[in-house]
């Protein structure tokens, strides 16, 4: 079990940029959990998409994979067919952590736990590659090269997993949106200061952006269909396919 997330529990003084170190290891599922609604069913589908795309003699990639939560859906969906997990994050203390908890699962697929930034990763052999809440915090500019990239590492049927923060183009839909998920937050236990101090900390660090751009910018990178499969308010996950 993790603990509970305090991180924004008391006034600070300044509000640093959101960061992935030690603290918020410590705290990650249970902030992921009572932040981001849907996690754990978009998690868990995860691994059901695997189950069905998920090829015998190719890789499947987890990119941002933090704790491995998606990483053990995708190995538990994988079952016992020949094919390699490659799981990367470029913070150092989430793939510390990350590593303990693969040792401690005993499904069978291999995985390969890298500690770097997923816009160096060369893509080959995908059958299916996921991104469960990793681009939102990629730089949008470096958004569509990753893409590309990921799009010509994909084998002919494979699939991209994309589940994000999203923004909405009406302005009046994206403050409901945005005040219902802040609903969501204080349901879930996060005072009015937790939910404010956490948005200012990311502000400019998680950058959303809505469905069309996603979904035009998976058809640049030559995907063929794309549809949302998952929605809870400003949070989404997509399937788009080689
Ligand atoms: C889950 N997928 O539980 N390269 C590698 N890793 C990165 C980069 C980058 N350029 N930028 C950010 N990260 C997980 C949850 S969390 C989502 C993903 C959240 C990593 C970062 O270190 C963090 O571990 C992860 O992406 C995002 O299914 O915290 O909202």
């Amino acid at each position: 079990m993790s603990e509970r997330d305090q991180l924004f529990a008391r006034p600070l003084a300044e509000i640093a940029g959101f960061r992935f170190d030690h603290q918020v290891v410590a705290v990650f599922p249970d902030m992921i959990r009572r932040s981001v609604p849907g996690y754990e069913t978009m998690v868990a589908m995860t691994g059901t998409i695997a189950e069905r795309y998920a090829l015998p003699g190719t890789q499947c990639y987890d990119l941002g994979c933090s704790l491995g939560a998606s990483t053990l859906a995708l190995r538990r969906g994988i079952g016992a067919r020949d094919c390699a997990i490659i799981a990367a994050d470029n913070a150092p203390a989430m793939i510390e952590r990350c590593r303990a908890v693969i040792a401690a699962d005993s499904a069978p697929a291999p995985v390969e736990l890298r500690l770097g930034d997923v816009r160096d990763i060369h893509f080959t052999n995908a059958s299916v590659v996921v991104l469960n809440f990793t681009l939102q915090f990629i730089p949008p500019a470096d958004r569509g090269p990753l893409i590309a990239a990921i799009g010509a590492g994909l084998v002919p049927g494979g699939v991209l997993v994309l589940s994000e923060k999203i923004a909405f183009a009406d302005p009046g839909l994206d403050a409901l949106m945005t005040d219902l998920h802040h609903a969501f937050k204080r349901a879930n236990g996060y005072s009015e200061l937790e939910v404010s101090q956490k948005r200012t900390a990311l502000e400019n660090v998680l950058v959303p952006e809505t469905l069309d751009a996603h979904r035009a910018r998976l058809r640049d990178a030559g995907f063929g269909a794309v549809d949302v499969w998952f929605q809870c308010f400003n949070f989404a996950s997509l399937l788009a396919f080689r």
